[in-house]
């Protein structure tokens, strides 16, 4: 299975840690075509290397290719936003996972959306819990 993981970069890097976990877990899913996200500075390529314009060529063949999407949606991110819905188009099943905040609300443009999974969680084992089931029965 290909899964496309979709989080936070130029949005913000404060959920890295919390990628990585994740990006590890899908792992046992099985391949993660977009590890790189989940990255700390030190081991991802850094941003010079590579054009914008072969990131989003990239991204979007990638996405096409994908047969599933997961996505952390907390910190918010105008890529993740429209990997969302290049995705949609492509009718990929979608999965959205969101750690609800004192001063966090997800965009209505998610959260009211029927096509996308939307799923909220506090620790790492409700995010674990989430993906499991979306992998094994789609909900
Ligand atoms: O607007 P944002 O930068 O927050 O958008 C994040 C989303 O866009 C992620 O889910 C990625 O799939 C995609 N994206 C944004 N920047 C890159 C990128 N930069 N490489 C690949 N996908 C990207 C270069 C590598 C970086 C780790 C330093």
């Amino acid at each position: 299975m290909k899964i496309y993981f979709c989080g936070s970069i130029r949005g913000g890097r404060q959920d890295q840690e919390m990628y990585a976990k994740i990006v590890n877990h899908l792992k046992k899913h099985g391949d993660v075509l977009t590890e790189h996200v989940a990255m700390g500075p030190m081991l991802g390529l850094k941003e010079k290397d590579v054009s914008d314009q072969m990131i989003y060529d990239t991204d979007t063949n990638w996405l096409r290719e994908s047969d599933v999407v997961v996505a952390e949606v907390t910190t918010p991110s105008i890529g993740v936003g429209y990997e969302l819905g290049i995705a949609e188009t492509f009718k990929k099943p979608i999965l959205c996972l969101f750690r609800p905040g004192k001063e966090r609300r997800l965009s209505a443009m998610v959260s009211g959306n029927k096509w996308l999974l939307v799923k909220e969680y506090k620790g790492v084992q409700e995010a674990f819990k989430h993906i499991d089931d979306f992998l094994a029965n789609g909900r």
